[in-house]
């Protein structure tokens, strides 16, 4: 079977974005692949966060995981600092990446430029760390998001480079683009893609919201001053609500805008609303049971992180020796 990695940051309230972008993918192909499914707090201290909120942030991303149907029994499902390899594989792996590629990043020049009080050198070598992630497992494929391309890329170049000078080290990672995931844009500025770091609690909906805020948030959303629903980009708040309808029902836009074209905003964003609460629901139910039993998500945690560090620590061995580093 092939083997596949991915990773979200605990820097927020899961968003319904994250879900249909990321997890509901994850879901929907974990059982075909040997799977890995990380939440990388080490790469969300490239922002500041706070201690206290970073580790209910880690476990709660973990039990949600779980909840969204991941089971961690068939998947490596664990916290990346739990996992000191990671952190070692991307120091050797920053002595191949030139400062010149990172420099390139445009998720580093954005977010540099939103965090100009920090612009620390983790942020800097971010990428650098994301591809020892990867490339610790031999994973094959990569379930990423369009933003993470660039990443994607340099992480294969970094490998190939590696292969080159060493010789067959690495698996060169294929990105694979998952076919549920809409971009979700936030719902105050639907220009913006929807982002659990967005400090208007009203731009996004977090997989734990109840009911009642999903709907209001969605009543809320902004639209325009036309009246009527169609589906296009000049329209980007209507196609958003579109687009989560979609997602969250299932059905193809050409079958949800048989149901709405022409007709006022409110059907729409009732419709939306409820298909959302329905797909929430169950997730929310679960990720409270699991919540409840702190031993048993310490249990997943400890056995998973133990898997995963003695797994990666047949690449790592193996880049040690390469490299010239004594080992036994
Ligand atoms: N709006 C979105 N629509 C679809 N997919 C999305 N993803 C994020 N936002 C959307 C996908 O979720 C995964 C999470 O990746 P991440 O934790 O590295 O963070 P991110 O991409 O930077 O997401 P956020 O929510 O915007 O986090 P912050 O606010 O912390 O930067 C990825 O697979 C991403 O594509």
């Amino acid at each position: 079977r092939k083997r596949i990695f991915s990773g979200i940051q605990p820097t927020g309230n899961i968003t319904i974005g994250n879900y249909f972008g990321a997890l509901k993918n994850w879901v929907k192909i974990n059982e075909e692949y040997e799977s890995l499914f990380c939440v990388v707090d080490m790469h969300s201290i490239t922002v500041r966060q706070v201690p206290g909120e970073l580790r209910k942030n880690t476990r709660d991303l973990l039990a949600l995981y779980i909840a969204v149907g991941l089971d961690p029994e068939k998947n490596l499902i664990y916290p990346q600092s739990m996992v000191r390899q990671h952190a070692e594989l991307a120091w050797i792996l920053s002595c191949y990446t030139y400062m010149g590629e990172l420099g390139r990043m445009t998720q580093f020049k954005e977010k540099s430029s939103k965090h100009e009080e920090n612009i620390n050198a983790g942020l800097f070598t971010y990428p650098v760390l994301m591809a020892a992630d990867i490339l610790l497992f031999q994973a094959d494929l990569v379930p990423i998001g369009s933003d993470q391309k660039q990443h994607l890329e340099l992480t294969r170049d970094v490998a190939q480079r590696f292969n080159g000078i060493y010789g067959d080290t690495f698996t060169v990672p294929e990105a694979y683009f998952g076919s549920v995931g809409a971009r979700i844009k936030s719902l105050q500025d639907p220009l913006k893609k929807m982002s659990k770091s967005d400090e208007n609690p009203n731009a996004s909906i977090s997989l734990l919201d109840d009911p009642k805020v999903v709907m209001n948030k969605i009543k809320r959303a902004v639209t325009d001053s036309d009246s009527s629903v169609s589906y296009s980009e000049e329209k980007p708040g209507v196609k958003n609500l579109v687009d989560i309808y979609c997602c969250a029902t299932g059905e193809t836009v050409e079958q949800a805008m048989g149901r709405f074209e022409g007709q006022g905003y409110g059907n729409l964003k009732k419709l939306a609303g409820e298909a959302l609460v329905a797909e929430l629901e169950p997730i929310q139910a679960r990720f409270r049971e699991i919540s409840k039993d702190k031993a048993y998500l310490d249990r997943i945690m400890q056995d998973n992180a133990e898997r995963a560090s003695a797994l990666g620590e047949r690449t790592l061995k193996k880049v040690k020796k390469k490299v010239g580093f004594v080992v036994f």
